[in-house]
């Protein structure tokens, strides 16, 4: 019969092996039937462990280790409602391919469904977003079940991390005691020399012969272009998609999240050129090659959308399959760094084309300039300002709604860009502190948070792991009274929306701004006092950039907060992409015409 020693003997020689594959960071949440989980987890040296009171701050952190570090972080936590708190980072997790292993503990059978505290079937409990589920049971610690178990931990770890990477969940059943009474014995079950009990080096090769079709595809385009979405493992890949684009003298139409705004190539501004139709009709490309995520911006969709009989080419090889339009007509599961190697130099593009690009580009950031140019703070010139302020060593982290759009847009072209991190597999607005202090902590270099007051508050919580864990962060919060990104929808002009509920006429809200917007009416300077970490309020250009500097400067972490309104900030943008459009319609005729550049 196994007892508290086997436990524990199994769950060591478990976590030795994740260490000796190479994770370094385990989170780790409070109870009592996870207690020998956590504690052989706490008790790895290679292991650095967090703990958190949430579990779904745990999740949402342990998501932002794997992305910063490219390495899936174990998230440990007791049985019932808890092991529930981890779907919304393993949704995340599993949409934006990043790797994790949840481990739940959970009573044995034996005292499922009868009536024992905190059980519920957590069979399966991730549902579709594991990619590999797997129901550990209770075992003795014999020589034999201890190599099962080395073996498993190899397997959940480097199954999080091949093909499409995502989320492996093991339930592991626990019985009481779930304390040893005294020291566990030596187990030398393992490999010598700390090697792990299974090595699977994972490669994505590049195959000779879809490279040579990858290859001819590119040297028969006259006027490609690339479109670089969201990667987050490859910092190869952006140097390389820069060089590419540059030798073939193709526009890169690259989201900060890829990595890519950068260099001779870059074209910084599409998501407002793209909105104008005579721009559009003149620059026809003939061959659209993607790499990472399709990005956010709605013109750019729509115009990839749009392109008719121009063929596009996707690189893929974690098969996310991103094409809502259906208009792919090849993706290669190739690797984007051999390919882009391994086809050799292409032919160049006429040099019209990428020039036209660029004189466009650069009217549009003249034209941003100018409707940007006064000194008080708006929520473009924050996400314009954080790109130039900071050094290329920092990491930001935006939060979905209208940071990541104001990054999209308004994020200029520069040599070694700050990486740019995101959840965008399901967009959600949840877990977004948490994720960014993960990332910090996986990080030497500063971190900064670019978040909506929302999104801050549906995960005010995550703050905790400022004082609890001493970490850094400095949080930029655009306060602007709710949700701003609905502003920009017919919601919230709509008589419906703007009207009282029957019987509800006196209240001060109508029903947009009650249910849609939700201002959180929070005083963030109180909720930072209560969880002991810095604020800022600021106003203008100068007083972001000395409060920027200051909490770059400081250990902890620290709100910078800028107030904005959610309408005049509509009205901008538009005053923006109006002026863009009337700066390109300037552009000298030959340049746009109706023509194809030849
Ligand atoms: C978990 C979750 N709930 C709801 C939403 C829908 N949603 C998208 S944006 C948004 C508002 C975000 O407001 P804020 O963080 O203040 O950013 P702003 O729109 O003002 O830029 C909401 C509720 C979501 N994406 N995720
Ligand atoms: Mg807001």
């Amino acid at each position: 019969v196994s007892d508290a020693t086997d436990t524990y003997l199994l769950l060591r020689a478990f976590v030795q092996e994740l260490a000796r594959c190479g994770m370094r960071a385990a989170c780790t949440s409070p109870g009592s039937r996870s207690a020998p989980l956590v504690l052989s987890l706490a008790r790895q040296p290679e292991m650095r462990c967090y703990s958190h009171i949430d579990e779904r701050c745990s999740g949402f952190f342990a998501l932002g280790l794997a992305k910063a570090s490219g390495l899936p972080a174990a998230v440990a936590c007791t049985s019932g409602t808890a092991a529930a708190e981890l779907l919304p980072a393993a949704v995340e997790a599993h949409q934006a391919r990043v790797p994790m292993l949840v481990l739940t503990a959970d009573r044995p059978p034996e005292l499922r469904e009868v009536g024992a505290g905190q059980t519920v079937d957590q069979l399966k409990l991730l549902g579709g977003a594991a990619k590999w589920f797997f129901e550990v049971g209770v075992h003795e610690a014999d020589e034999e079940r201890l190599r099962w178990m080395r073996t498993l931990a190899c397997r959940a770890f480097w199954t999080s991390l091949e093909g499409r990477p995502g989320v492996v969940h093991l339930n592991f059943p626990l019985r009481e005691p779930l304390v040893p009474a005294g020291a566990l014995p030596d187990d030398d079950t393992g490999r010598p020399d700390g090697r792990p009990y299974v090595a699977r080096p994972w490669s994505r090769g590049a195959h000779a012969h879809a490279l040579s079709t990858f290859g001819a595809l590119l040297a028969g385009a006259d006027r490609g272009v690339v479109v670089a979405g969201r990667d987050e493992r490859d910092a190869e890949l952006a140097h390389q998609l820069t060089r590419f684009c540059e030798a073939a003298r193709w526009p890169l139409l690259a989201d900060p999240l890829s990595g890519a705004r950068s260099g001779e190539s870059a074209i910084a501004h599409y998501d407002a050129l793209l909105r104008d139709d005579r721009f559009t009709a003149a620059m026809q490309p003939d061959l659209i090659l993607r790499v990472g995520d399709l990005p956010t911006s709605k013109p750019l969709r729509e115009w990839l959308a749009g392109l008719g009989g121009v063929r596009q080419i996707a690189l893929d090889p974690e098969s996310a399959w991103q094409d809502p339009a259906a208009v792919l007509e090849r993706s290669f599961a190739l690797d984007p760094v051999l390919a882009l190697e391994g086809i050799g130099p292409t032919a160049a593009a006429p040099e019209r084309w990428l020039q036209t690009w660029r004189s466009a580009d650069e009217r549009a950031a003249r034209a941003i300039g100018r409707a940007l140019a006064q000194e008080r703070l708006s929520e473009p010139a924050v996400a314009a300002e954080l790109g130039e302020l900071l050094p290329g060593t920092a990491t930001v982290f935006v939060a979905s709604s209208m940071p990541v759009r104001d990054l999209e847009t308004f994020w200029p072209a520069r040599p070694e860009p700050p990486r740019a991190l995101c959840n965008r597999g399901a967009n959600g607005i949840d877990g977004t502190v948490s994720s960014a202090f993960g990332v910090s902590a996986a990080l030497e270099g500063p971190v900064v948070l670019l978040i909506g007051d929302v999104a801050l508050t549906h995960d005010l919580g995550g703050l905790l792991a400022a004082t609890r864990l001493g970490l850094r962060l400095v949080v930029v919060l655009l306060n602007n009274d709710g949700g701003g990104i609905f502003d920009f929808l017919a919601v919230a002009g709509a008589p419906i929306a703007r009207d009282h509920a029957p019987g509800d006429e006196r209240q001060a809200e109508d029903l947009y701004t009650r249910h849609i917007a939700t201002p959180p009416l929070l005083d963030f300077a109180r909720a930072a006092e209560l969880f002991g970490v810095g604020h800022d309020l600021v106003g203008d250009r100068s007083g972001l950039r000395a409060a920027v500097e200051r909490a770059l400067a400081q250990e902890g972490t620290t709100i910078i907060e800028i107030r904005t309104e959610r309408e005049a900030n509509v009205a901008l943008h538009r005053h923006v992409w109006r002026e863009v459009g009337e700066e390109l319609a300037a552009l000298s005729p030959p340049a746009t015409g109706a023509a194809p550049p030849a």
